[in-house]
């Protein structure tokens, strides 16, 4: 290791630490670790490997600092992050500390929130300055994807917090041994992170001075004075962020979506990947009982020998905890009920046990959650009620690798071959239950680019807010949304055989505001999109897209479900609502008036889109049964 980099680190690392930076024989690193160090100031620093060893030093520091506490069942921790009302709290994403540094000379589309380098810079590191004095920083190596593949980034994260570093020994693939063999010169994406002086719960104390900035021009992201997940977790949506710079100059596309594979006749394995704004569905698609999991949250996608293909960039899940129950989501439900490492944030325990709302059995009206001591009818100082877990946002982490429904090609270094891409968002009002594209060009334009979702309790503001997310990633977003938009339609296009593109939609009501599909539904329409991309079933081509028939839905209802289907429900769900259509495509159309050099072809394919719509409204009225058309 270079002289000055070792002198920066004198007195922090002992031997062992020291030797592991040694061998990777990366003055990159070397430098990036000191450089975190001497500007963290931590009393001591651990350079952790890929080795067990290592990894259950991480998991009983979590306990020993006091951010985990052990649970009742074996490998069962609780972590809370911080709340001081259900307004001022660390318990979600910080859009608006969360900031681009943008260099001097580059343009990033005005959409995104930024700020100028060097100034950004200076602020984010004056608050990292001494922030990790009196505790350890913990330094670790991941890989994004799977290890040794045309997939793999390496990535390094420097903390000081233990329950950081344990999130994603469970999240993420080690990349100690990666890097190494890599050597000299290896890109690697790169997070320093500090929780910040902490209060008498462990939980950051300065949240107002939170922040999460970006530096797309050195590949680093600094947080700060947080310890939420999707802040801190550098590879979740910190790494998404630098991930879809990378494919923009590369030509793949790394993506908010979910990666599964749908069982198919004859045993065969059909995968999809699907795009859903949070608390939308996009777990529980992913955990359908009897499919295949592959990833819940983040995908990769890349043109191989001629084909999409995918992988999942996590080997593990941070997920919404709230209405996981065992009728719902037995998978997940038997994994939080037994024995096997789990970390839960922000739930209620009350005798070592873990309580959420909408787990299916009575929770106690006493106990310990992220607000501290707490009983049942608690408000926070601004007269909200302090629910039992955080309305919207508690969670639980867990590794894949206990799953028994996880499919066996989560480290297939190529990935697996992508059939169909699938747009969802919480739409009450307006889409069809499940439909399919025309062509790649009419499902990246009008289910992608053009998907909103109503705001639901897991948001600060109104419920049932109609939010413009294109491919649920707006808020990830590094590039230009022009940019990205026609990345995605590049993507099919020479491609001798895209993925077929779909769009569902879970949370469709009737006039009395009733939902008017069950919740497992989805597992047909899964086994329905499944059919259509093996060429095995018909499609009704509707103004918006292709429609399922009555008798295809009716015999896979009974197939999967063991329920009859009524053609009458078939019409209820499946009428297309002409009205609701259209202002959708002034709401999308406005949208991307505002966007600077949005393709031509967005205008057309939604301009061709109202056209159809017109015509069957000329033809058949407002409200038009697929049965008529
Ligand atoms: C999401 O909200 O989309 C998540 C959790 O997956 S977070 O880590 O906050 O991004
Ligand atoms: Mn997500």
């Amino acid at each position: 290791m270079e002289a000055e980099h070792a002198e920066r680190l004198k007195g922090k690392l002992d031997g062992a630490s020291l030797a592991k930076l040694q061998a990777l024989n990366n003055p990159d690193v070397s430098e990036f670790v000191a450089d975190a160090v001497a500007l963290g100031k931590p009393d001591s620093v651990k350079v952790c490997d890929d080795s067990p060893e290592d990894i259950a030093y991480i998991r009983s520091r979590a306990v020993e600092i006091g951010e985990e506490t052990a649970l009742a069942t074996d490998g069962h921790t609780v972590h809370f992050d911080g709340f001081l009302s259900r307004k001022r709290n660390d318990q979600a994403r910080d859009k608006g500390a969360t900031k681009y540094l943008v260099p001097a000379g580059m343009k990033l589309d005005a959409k995104l929130n930024q700020t100028e380098r060097g100034s950004g810079l200076s602020e984010v590191r004056g608050l990292l300055d001494g922030a990790m004095k009196g505790r350890q920083a913990y330094v670790r190596f991941f890989c994004l994807g799977p290890t040794d593949s045309p997939f793999s980034i390496s990535c390094v994260q420097v903390t000081d917090s233990a329950y950081v570093a344990h999130s994603e020994d469970l999240l993420y693939r080690g990349g100690y041994e990666q890097l190494r063999r890599a050597g000299r010169g290896a890109e690697f994406f790169r997070f320093l992170h500090s929780a910040g002086r902490l209060d008498e719960r462990n939980t950051s104390a300065e949240t107002d001075k939170r922040r999460v900035y970006i530096d797309i021009a050195e590949n680093t992201v600094y947080s700060v004075n947080t310890q939420y997940g999707g802040n801190t977790i550098g590879l979740k949506k910190l790494a998404l962020r630098l991930a879809i710079r990378k494919a923009d100059r590369e030509g793949w596309l790394a993506e908010h979506m979910f990666l599964m594979g749908v069982n198919g006749p004859g045993g065969r394995v059909t995968y999809f990947a699907g795009a859903y704004p949070s608390a939308c569905g996009k777990t529980s698609t992913a955990m359908l009982p009897g499919e295949r999991i592959l990833g819940d949250d983040l995908a990769y996608l890349r043109k191989i020998g001629g084909e999409a293909r995918a992988v999942n960039v996590e080997e593990g899940i941070f997920g919404i905890i709230e209405n996981v129950n065992p009728d719902d989501d037995p998978e997940i439900y038997k994994i939080l009920t037994h024995t096997g490492e789990v970390i839960f944030s922000n739930v209620l325990v009350a005798d070592g046990r873990p309580y959420w709302i909408g787990m299916g059995s009575e929770i106690p009206d006493r106990g310990v959650n992220y607000a501290g001591e707490w009983h049942a009818g608690m408000t926070d100082p601004d007269g909200n009620e302090i629910t039992p877990s955080y309305k919207g946002n508690a969670r639980y982490t867990v590794s894949l690798r206990h799953l028994t429904n996880l499919d066996d090609r989560l480290d297939d270094p190529d990935g697996v071959p992508v059939g169909g891409v699938i747009y969802g968002g919480r739409d009450r009002d307006t889409a069809v239950p499940v439909q399919e594209a025309f062509d790649w060009a009419h499902g990246i334009i009008a289910y992608g680019a053009s998907l909103e979702s109503e705001s639901t309790a897991a948001t600060i503001g109104a419920e049932g807010v109609r939010t413009f997310d294109l491919m649920s990633i707006f808020q990830f977003l590094s590039i230009p949304l022009s940019k990205y938009i026609q990345n995605n339609l590049d993507f099919g296009k020479n491609l001798p055989q895209p993925p077929k593109v779909f769009a569902t939609n879970y949370w469709l009501k009737d006039e009395a505001g009733k939902y008017l599909n069950g919740k497992l539904d989805k597992a047909v329409w899964i086994k329905w999109m499944e059919l259509r991309v093996r060429g095995e079933a018909e499609g009704i081509a509707g103004p918006t897209g292709l429609l399922p028939m009555y008798e295809d839905l009716r015999r896979l209802f009974k197939q999967v479900l063991g329920k009859d289907y009524a053609q009458a429900d078939y019409v209820r769900q499946f009428t297309i609502r002409i009205p609701e259509n259209l202002a959708k495509l002034d709401r999308i159309e406005q949208v991307y008036r505002g966007v600077a050099d949005a393709p031509k072809l967005l205008f057309d394919t939604l301009a061709a889109q109202r056209k159809r719509l017109m015509a069957l409204q000329e033809a058949k009225g407002d409200y038009v049964s697929p049965l008529d058309i």
